[in-house]
């Protein structure tokens, strides 16, 4: 028989009158089911989201209670002789990450962007926290980002970033509804993962994990053939999908200002790629979600580029 949420936190709530219980969710087709931990109390329960269900409370009462959910709140309302509504939040969707890595910070500004808050985790390849068996059952691709949101795990910033907009998002302007303008956002990202970033991580991951010392010309040479395909994506519009900021953006600019500290982009050779850096950079909290971050990332290269120099000196 199913018992009431509501009616085992408000019993608890009464043990320990502030403390809050964090609800987790599990989705598995149409049913949801919660579990919740609290003061060592342990409950769990599966249900149908907006379906009546007939249940008895711990004090023997008979009562019908619906379960909705409105973005990361859950909310049991009771009906009946006593009834009681009590809502609790499901926790926050946690984001593991780092922020020197492009695709994690293009995913810290979409989130920005649409307004979601994410629980921050840091996983950090160069110790190894990303091989652990646990991270690695998440993801065995062993890569960050990854995104638990409430169980479901969410693998890639790109698959990322359209499911933050298409579950957080107020509006569809990131990524649209309209299959066409959506099949260009989806291009661009693609373009992101196969060329930009591809490339990028080309030439940065044989410093870090391969002790190369100095940044191979010939795979900057080769990112630099992307750019007149950028420039030419930005030819008549502000953004890289047309004149409206969308996802793309964000993991657009996430890898190029990577790029820019790390080998430079030519001003003069790319006019409207440089403008369009411009723009995103004076987005609200652009320093702070991918600006530091992109300025680690080079002081890392630099830093590891010297070391492994002296590591070779020595040899
Ligand atoms: N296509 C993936 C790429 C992710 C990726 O390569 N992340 C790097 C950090 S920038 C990583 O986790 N590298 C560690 C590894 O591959 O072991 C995405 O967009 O999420």
């Amino acid at each position: 028989m199913a018992t009431s949420v509501a009616d085992f936190n408000f019993a608890l709530k009464m043990i320990a009158l502030s403390f809050k219980a964090r609800v987790r969710l599990v989705r598995n087709g149409d049913k949801y089911t919660y579990t919740t931990k609290y003061l060592g109390f342990n409950k769990s329960d599966t249900f149908k989201l907006g379906e009546e269900e007939n249940i008895t409370t711990t004090d023997g009462r008979k009562v019908k209670v619906v379960y909705t959910m409105d973005g990361n709140t859950l909310t049991e309302k009771q009906t009946g002789e006593k009834s009681l509504t009590w809502s609790e939040m499901a926790s926050k969707p946690i984001l593991y990450y780092i922020n020197r890595s492009p695709p994690c910070r293009a995913v810290l500004m979409a989130a920005k962007y649409i307004g979601v808050e994410l629980d921050l985790k840091i996983i950090d390849s160069r110790k190894g926290e990303n091989r652990t068996p646990q991270f690695l059952k998440m993801n065995p691709q062993h890569t960050v980002p990854v995104l638990d949101d409430n169980g479901a795990l969410i693998l890639d910033s790109h698959a990322i970033c359209s499911y933050l907009s298409e579950k957080y998002a107020k509006d569809d302007k990131l990524y649209p509804k309209d299959l066409v303008k959506r099949a260009l956002v989806d291009a661009r990202l693609h373009f992101d993962t196969g060329f930009l970033f591809a490339r990028l991580r080309a030439f940065v991951e044989p410093i870090f994990y391969f002790g190369c010392t100095e940044i191979s010309q010939e795979r900057s040479d080769y990112f630099k053939m992307t750019l007149p395909i950028v420039e030419a994506f930005l030819e008549n519009c502000q953004y890289v999908c047309g004149n409206d900021i969308t996802l793309a953006d964000f993991c657009f600019i996430s890898t190029l200002s990577s790029v820019d500290r790390i080998i430079g982009i030519d001003a003069e050779k790319y006019p409207k790629t440089t403008d369009w850096m411009r723009r995103m950079s004076q987005l609200p909290d652009y320093e702070n979600l991918n600006g530091e971050g992109a300025s680690i990332l080079q002081d890392a290269i630099l830093a590891k580029i010297k070391e492994n120099q002296e590591a070779a000196k020595s040899n």
